[in-house]
């Protein structure tokens, strides 16, 4: 039995790659790339390259997560804007904002592969699965279907990017058929213990620094269902980190007993960039941080805001609570 339920489109998806053959594609996902976005900016780069394309991967910013460098060392990146492309494609990327201001002035890009829940069809071509764990999900998929063989390195980087957007395969969008496409990455050369002490063993001693503080500044609100950890700007100048190493901090009150939801407040370049987990789909954060003009999936979003988090906090747990309230049961 083929335990697979197949994502559809993955014709349209080899057949639009196939007349980018001779052109020059820029590969662009979004601002602070994930493992998500980078890993399948590898394996669209892979792709293209076998249909003919001339494929370039952008990078906004030119920086990439400590933990990600490794994956990143054999391949080159460019910045977006200096560039020169014939077509160009989004990967992981919601909505066009989330690429920076760079791609403001862009007309439309020929395609988007994406999995946010809160996303938009902004490309002429759009395989949008929100559905899916990981962006890395639909492409591995789609090279399943077409029967291909991948060498170790694209099947590395597509796991990369299915165990960092499933939390090691633990969030609510992990299926099957996300663990199906990993075996078979892992049959093709991806090695999970090695992938896993690349990133998730590898956290520079600053960072914990920066958890200590985080750990002490948590305050609960609506009976501990509700968990706020706070970064400020001193905290990342005393502790020598930066808004990067925040990642990952706010799972740690994702893990109390009684907490529904958990976020965590930092400071970044004079705003306040706030980010929520929950375990549960049904309360659709995704609902909440568009009021913020935020988003994400069902159980993980972000939104920034003009404002520092001490003025914002009272409006943020009030509006928060109501939105409890009319998703809970
Ligand atoms: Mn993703």
């Amino acid at each position: 039995m083929n335990i697979i339920e197949h994502f559809s489109g993955a014709e349209s998806f080899f057949s639009i790659c196939e007349q980018l053959h001779g052109k020059r594609v820029g590969i662009w996902g979004h601002l602070h790339p994930d493992g998500d976005c980078i890993g399948v900016q590898i394996a669209m780069c892979d792709i293209l390259t076998r249909c003919g394309a001339i494929p370039l991967m952008g990078l906004v910013e030119n920086k990439v997560a400590a933990n990600l460098k490794w994956i990143v060392r054999n391949y080159e990146f460019v910045r977006p804007e200096e560039m020169v492309v014939d077509e160009y494609i989004f990967v992981d990327c919601g909505v066009i904002l989330r690429a920076g201001d760079f791609a403001k002035k862009l007309p439309k890009p020929l395609m988007s592969i994406d999995h946010h829940v809160s996303g938009e069809k902004f490309a002429q071509h759009n395989f949008f699965y929100p559905e899916s764990a990981a962006t890395c999900e639909i492409i591995a998929d789609f090279i399943e279907q077409k029967q291909w063989k991948v060498k170790e390195a694209i099947a590395t980087a597509l796991y990369v990017g299915i165990v960092t957007d499933t939390g090691k395969f633990s969030y609510s969008s992990t299926t099957a058929r996300t663990l199906a496409l990993a075996s078979k990455l892992a049959l093709q050369g991806a090695d999970p213990h090695r992938i896993f002490v690349e990133i998730y063993q590898n956290e520079p001693r600053e960072k914990f620094a920066l958890l200590q503080r985080f750990l002490a500044s948590l305050k609960f609100y609506v009976d501990g269902t509700i968990c706020v950890g706070r970064v400020t700007e001193q905290d990342f100048i005393e502790t020598g980190t930066m808004t990067d190493d925040t990642e990952g901090l706010v799972n740690f009150p994702r893990t109390i007993k009684g907490v529904r939801v958990a976020a965590i407040a930092y400071d970044r370049e004079g705003k306040t960039r706030i980010s929520l987990r929950s375990d549960d789909p049904t309360l659709r954060l995704d609902l909440f941080a568009a009021k913020f003009l935020g988003g994400g999936h069902f159980c993980a979003v972000a939104f920034t805001i003009n404002d520092s988090y001490e003025k914002f906090e009272p409006n943020f747990i009030s509006a928060l609570r109501a939105h409890l309230d009319a998703f809970s049961w």
